[in-house]
């Protein structure tokens, strides 16, 4: 029989920055979706991608001083970029797109073009404002107090050529989609699309830019290119080869059975892509499900606003599979989530660490302790009370397909950690150390009670497989399930587990957490990160206030000479300094700069000091005038070198 398809997306990451744990969020739910379809038996294609081009990507580049495809090409393909990120975190996607990728390209010409023969794009003129000496275009909203973002200069009221999408014309088909099929879910997400959107009026949508050249050329018009959610929405349909012969399986996949996405992008997912597959004539996917948010002291994760959390550290801390399932354990998928470090270690501890954890390890040692590893073949009945535990393994997979038909991930794994729990106070409920007293009378009971709970193992492991796969596979390992009482109809049948199962004792899955002194690394992690995005050097304001020539000659800067040089005693900052300045009298110059130098380290230098401040009583000693130093910041920290001139100056010479 011919396998029933499924395909599944996420949406394409704009590579200009590393990604977060916001985007690894939807990959990994995505993945975990797809998996269990797989698992289902489904021939499952899953696709993700990056979305290469437009002004920002263009922008970055230009400010790193490179091409717009060398800049996304280190992001995508180099070393912890969006790739390298998808396989850390065990990625099943089956098809990677680059929206630069040739193919494609040549598809969204032919896509657009197509649009535009039959008339639903045409050529008008998008009203702006412009800033002539960028010569950039910029909507009212992206002005800065009604100035150029970049500059800072006025604007003008401009027109630019541009082509239009009538999205207008599909309004009513929109609108009709939304609010009577199941076509954008969650459900709540439909209002806001429809009275925000739809019903004051759709207007029709530029699609195309003349003002950077970063994107895909529209080939019978040149100089536009055309707009990049254009560009991004149709990856859909050109990784499976629409309009191109990169890939022949549009017919097959095609529709996506759901695309998921992030809730800010809904608008284009529910709106705008449903109205351009329309006017291209091809089928709607089936649904456009909008996730919530991971946020982070209750604000969204995002570059821009520095406060994001990098994947490659907590995986590499606490484990991929770990990871995976704290973001699907914590937070329901269709509304946001406020991440912190202190969850994630909880979810960890409680559910991986004590419940999943401890069940496995229990079990496999008991059935080592009392029956060597394998269990008997002779096994009494189960009694009654075994009865809740076996119904609840019975009822499992309905009530986990349930939930996860409708993407209810945290639902679905509650249902699979309801058995756990269960399965360990069943542990407790029949005491196994007290069967084992008397084997000969007890055995077959025994064998009976490990059974199940090897059994609550197998079920639950299937089921987790869709998210944390590496892990579901050693939990089935160490249970000795055999091939066939590893498959999704398994799942659903109590007993497919040989009654004469072998357990192989292997490591501990999931070691429990030191919360404080995991939190505390973490937390100096962060800084360091912090620290390493800080503008390498900071340097000071220039004043702008001006200081007539007059005042200005009235500063006495001299070469000085470093006779001696002491700390100060009680003082963490202070060095003492004894100087030749040239008049044959000593001068004593106290300075706070005891943090930057050790006082031999500056013994016969010629340094520059102002002489004619007025002394200055310090810790209880007077300090006549201030040595110069040049001071910036680096990384956070500040810098300070102290001005030293060529030893040939003589002491006392005059600056000037
Ligand atoms: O939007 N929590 O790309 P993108 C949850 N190129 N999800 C988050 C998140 C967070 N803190 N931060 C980002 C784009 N995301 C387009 C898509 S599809 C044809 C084109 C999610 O890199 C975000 O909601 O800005 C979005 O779904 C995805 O990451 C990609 O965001």
């Amino acid at each position: 029989m011919e396998k029933k398809k499924f395909y599944i997306t996420t949406p394409i990451y704009y590579p200009s920055d590393k990604l977060h744990i916001g985007h690894t969020y939807c990959t990994v739910a995505t993945d975990a979706m797809a998996r269990y379809k797989r698992l289902q038996g489904y021939d499952v294609c899953f696709l993700t991608g990056t979305d290469e081009h437009g002004q920002k990507i263009e922008t970055k580049a230009a400010e790193a001083g490179v091409t717009p495809k060398e800049f996304v090409d280190r992001i995508v393909e180099g070393p912890q970029g969006v790739k390298d990120l998808w396989k850390l975190m065990n990625i099943s996607n089956d098809r990677f797109i680059r929206t630069t990728d040739d193919y494609h390209v040549a598809s969204i010409q032919k896509i657009f073009k197509r649009m535009y023969e039959k008339g639903d794009i045409y050529k008008g003129a998008y009203k702006g404002k412009y800033c002539t000496p960028c010569e950039s275009f910029w909507t009212e909203s992206q002005l800065v107090n009604g100035c150029c973002p970049d500059c800072g200069r006025p604007v003008v009221d401009a027109e630019e050529e541009a082509y239009f999408f009538r999205l207008s014309k599909y309004a009513d088909r929109v609108q009709d989609l939304l609010e009577n099929t199941d076509f954008l879910q969650p459900r709540s997400r439909v209002n806001e699309m429809v009275n925000n959107f739809i019903k004051p009026g759709l207007e029709d949508l530029c699609v195309s830019r003349t003002s950077f050249t970063w994107g895909v050329p529209v080939d019978f018009d040149p100089g536009h290119v055309v707009y990049v959610w254009v560009d991004a929405l149709f990856n859909y349909t050109t990784a499976l080869g629409f309009l191109n012969d990169k890939y022949d399986d549009y017919d097959h996949y095609w529709p996506a059975d759901v695309h998921f996405v992030g809730k800010e992008i809904v608008r284009f997912h529910s709106i705008i892509w449903p109205a351009m597959l329309m006017s291209m004539e091809m089928p709607l996917p089936g649904h456009v499900f909008g996730h919530g948010w991971l946020l982070l002291d209750g604000g969204k994760m995002s570059k821009s606003k520095g406060n994001v959390v990098d994947p490659y550290i907590l995986a590499e801390k606490f484990g991929v599979d770990a990871l995976r399932f704290f973001l699907l354990r914590t937070f329901p998928f269709g509304s946001d989530g406020n991440f912190s470090n202190e969850s994630l270690i909880q979810t960890i501890n409680v559910d991986l660490a004590n419940d999943l954890g401890n069940l496995l390890s229990r079990t496999v040692s008991m059935v080592g302790k009392y029956f060597g590893g394998t269990l008997p073949d002779v096994q009494a009945e189960d009694a009654e009370k075994d009865a809740e535990l076996v119904q609840l393994l019975t009822s499992l997979r309905a009530r986990y397909e349930e939930q996860m038909e409708h993407y209810a991930f945290q639902n679905a794994l509650a249902e699979v950690f309801k058995v756990i729990s269960r399965a360990n106070k069943y542990i407790d409920e029949n005491a196994p150390w007290v069967l084992a007293k008397d084997l000969e009378q007890n055995g077959p009971r025994l064998a009976r009670v490990m059974y199940n709970l090897l059994e609550a193992l197998r079920m639950a492991g299937i089921l987790l497989s869709p998210f944390i796969p590496a892990s579901a596979e050693k939990v089935l390992d160490q249970i000795g399930a055999c091939g066939g009482c590893r498959t999704w109809e398994s799942a659903g049948t109590y007993g497919s587990l040989s009654r004469t199962a072998a357990v192989q004792r292997g490591d501990n899955l999931f070691p429990r957490i030191d919360a404080e002194a995991a939190i505390a690394e973490l937390e100096a992690a962060a800084e360091a990160a912090r620290k390493a995005a800080l503008p390498a050097i900071e340097l000071e304001p220039q004043l702008t206030e001006p200081v007539d020539f007059d005042t200005f000659c009235k500063s006495d800067f001299r070469a000085v000479k470093v006779k001696d040089c002491q700390r100060v005693k009680k003082s963490e900052k202070l060095l003492k300094f004894t100087l030749d300045d040239g008049t044959g009298t000593d001068r004593q110059i106290l300075s706070g700069i005891a943090r930057f130098y050790q006082p031999e380290e500056l013994v016969g230098k010629t340094l520059v000091a102002i002489v004619n401040l007025p002394p200055r009583k310090m810790m209880g000693q007077e300090s006549c005038g201030m040595l110069i130093s040049a001071v910036h910041t680096e990384k956070g920290e500040e810098k300070l070198h102290l001005l030293m001139v060529d030893d040939a100056i003589p002491a006392g010479a005059k600056l000037c």
